[in-house]
């Protein structure tokens, strides 16, 4: 990227500097502020990334959730989660600029009580041998690598009526939501929902390739399949694969759409999966979005600006903005990814710079 020559500073004298300094004092005493001097950091060349490169590995972080199994009920918590927090936002509830992650937990016999909030959350199965959720009505088991979207609004709880702990990643988009101060929510009148349809109802109404007639879906801006199952998603990115030529820079990659209206499956956060075979690499990329993946299968060595990230099984990734990544496969790899793509999108921020090899 050229970049425009620096204006050559100006030598000012001692006595115009205090005079300046002197006049910024009264006009703060007004709440006012001179432009010039901020101008730069409020109009970047281009996008000066906070977050930090950071991986969270999944075999340091499991004890700590089970600990916290023993130290407090789901129901105490509501939602029992260990926040990952970017180095770069301690305290913040951050993984990147704009999207909040953690890891969730719901022990056997569990539930976490019914609410609903303006944010919208996403799920991403990390390890479960048949807990739930049920979201606007309806139920839907979680397996490992299923993505579970929970709409803007909509009451949704958790529970786990299997013999194992289920564990999984949220994100939502929670520091965009906040940014705008539009965060509402509620409790619901008892501990879990009331449900109104089959589980499976909303996957054969709208995940099969059709459409009910009237095709508007129940959850407003957001896709109105609400588990897109990790055995349809992986068995689609094996065949993209085995059919030949990868992307140099996405390899297979498959996006999750809402049917209605073939956008993303969310109205803030963008999400895709993408399958890089054993041995396959990918030439770098940089995109305006903050990416956050995790590794559903496989093994490799992520390159994030600099850093080199060696990631394995149900590891989480922060890739942050405008900061180029590139991927190599050791074995199979199956990345789930999602990022704030989607609301970049849509107020026409988002930009994306592919590496040439
Ligand atoms: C939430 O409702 C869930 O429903 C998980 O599982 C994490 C983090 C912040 C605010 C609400 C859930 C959350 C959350």
């Amino acid at each position: 990227m050229s970049e425009a020559p620096a204006a050559e500073p100006i030598a000012l004298s001692p006595e115009i500097l205090a005079t300046r300094q002197e006049f910024y004092r009264r006009i703060n005493g007004g709440h006012m502020a001179p432009l010039w001097e901020v101008l730069r950091g409020l109009v970047p060349l281009e996008p000066n990334p906070t977050p930090k490169a950071h991986i969270w590995c999944y075999d340091a972080l499991r004890p700590f959730l089970l600990e916290a199994g023993a130290l407090v009920t789901a129901e105490e918590a509501e939602r029992r989660v260990l926040v990952l927090e970017n180095p770069a936002f301690a305290g913040k509830s951050r993984a990147t600029a704009t999207l909040y992650a953690g890891i969730q937990i719901v022990l056997p016999g569990e539930v976490a009580p019914a609410h609903r909030h303006t944010a919208s959350a996403l799920r991403f199965v990390l390890e479960s041998s048949g807990g739930f959720t049920a979201v606007g009505g309806e139920r839907t088991t979680m397996r490992a690598g299923d993505f579970v979207i929970t709409p803007s609004w909509a009451w949704h709880d958790h529970g786990n009526e299997s013999q194992d702990p289920i564990i999984w990643m949220d994100v939502l988009d929670l520091p965009m939501v906040n940014f705008f101060e539009g965060g509402f929510s509620e409790n619901y009148n008892d501990i879990s929902q009331t449900i109104v349809r089959p589980e499976g109802d909303s996957l054969a109404r709208y995940g099969a390739g059709l459409l009910p007639l009237e095709s508007k879906g129940p959850f407003g801006k957001t896709s109105p399949i609400f588990n897109y199952p990790y055995d349809r998603t992986s068995r689609a990115l094996a065949a993209v694969a085995a059919a030949g030529k990868l992307d140099p820079h996405w390899a297979a990659t498959l996006r999750y759409s809402n049917p209605v209206d073939g956008g993303w499956a969310m109205p803030t956060i963008a999400s895709w999966m993408t399958h890089l075979p054993a041995g396959t690499a990918t030439q770098a990329i940089r995109s305006t979005d903050g990416i956050v993946i995790a590794i559903a299968e496989g093994r490799g060595v992520a390159r994030v600006g600099d850093t080199r990230i060696a990631f394995g099984p149900r590891d989480i990734l922060a890739i942050p903005n405008w900061t180029e990544r590139a991927f190599q496969a050791e074995t199979d790899c199956f990345l789930f990814c999602c990022s704030d793509r989607a609301a970049q999108e849509k107020l026409g921020l988002w930009r994306e710079e592919r590496k040439a090899a």
